[in-house]
């Protein structure tokens, strides 16, 4: 494996940022963004508290963002928010080359709602120009036919309409780290997700495969992410959500965890 990261990283030497495998640990203590990438936060700089910062914006509504303490000194964000608010850090004036990218990101909640019927959450959303589906990479939803709740790939605000594709291979896990990566590429409107470094097949979308209208599905030109918290429906079960993110990165070439 080392062998193979030397080879990968000597072919991208001079040319863009090479892969930063990392374990846990070791992002713990010296934080994540030791190379240069498109948008990377690793809330180590930051001063405890209320989060403050000219590096990227913040967007709420009956929520808060805080920067806290973990474990052996690593920094996070928690996120909490009531009933149905959202938390949200938010990317500006973002720009991938060839509107190709991937994002990372390390996170733990603390409970998802399981009331009302089919509520439904976002933790990350893509917008942008040339299409107004609003991406929504890394979601899920509360279904109780099963019963369960579960991830899945959605968009809203276009013309594949509101959606969540929600898959019974991709549970939810509670109260646990997890790293989540995804990826958004315009080649075929591709949305891929990875739980753990382990793809889904069935989390994705492309132009014709995804769960909204009979129509092709197009992502626009991103310039905003937002990562973070929102639920849509009140009268939630839990009343008041919480969650915590690290080492976020927005990266033309996937950074694994
Ligand atoms: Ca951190």
């Amino acid at each position: 494996m080392r062998s193979l990261l030397a080879a990968l990283t000597a072919l991208t030497v001079g040319v863009t940022v090479g892969s930063v495998p990392s374990d846990a640990a070791d992002a713990a203590h010296r934080g994540s963004c030791t190379r240069q990438m498109l948008f990377c936060e690793d809330f180590e700089r930051l001063p405890r508290g209320g989060a403050s910062t000219l590096d990227w914006g913040i967007d709420t509504r009956n929520g808060t963002l805080t920067v806290e303490r973990a474990r052996r000194g690593n920094q996070v964000l928690h996120i909490h928010t009531v009933d149905n608010g959202r938390a949200f850090l938010r990317v500006d004036d973002f720009a991938a080359p060839g509107n190709r990218f991937y994002g990372r990101m390390r996170l733990r909640v603390d409970a998802f709602p399981t009331g009302p019927d089919w509520a439904h959450f976002t933790l990350v959303e893509a917008t942008g120009t040339g299409s107004s589906e609003i991406v929504r990479p890394i979601g899920g939803q509360y279904a109780p036919t099963v019963p369960g709740i579960f991830w899945g790939v959605g968009a809203d605000g276009g013309p594949t309409g509101d959606w969540t594709n929600w898959r019974e291979s991709a549970p939810v896990v509670e109260d646990t780290w997890q790293c989540f990566e995804w990826q958004l590429d315009p080649a075929d409107n591709r949305v891929a997700v990875w739980i753990d470094g382990v793809a889904n097949p069935e989390l994705t979308a492309s132009t014709t495969e995804h769960g909204g209208n009979d129509v092709p599905f197009v992502l626009p030109t991103v310039n905003t992410v937002k990562i973070g918290w929102q639920l849509y429906q009140g009268g939630t079960t839990p009343g008041e959500f919480d969650l915590w993110i690290d080492d976020i990165a927005l990266s033309t070439r996937r950074l694994g965890c």
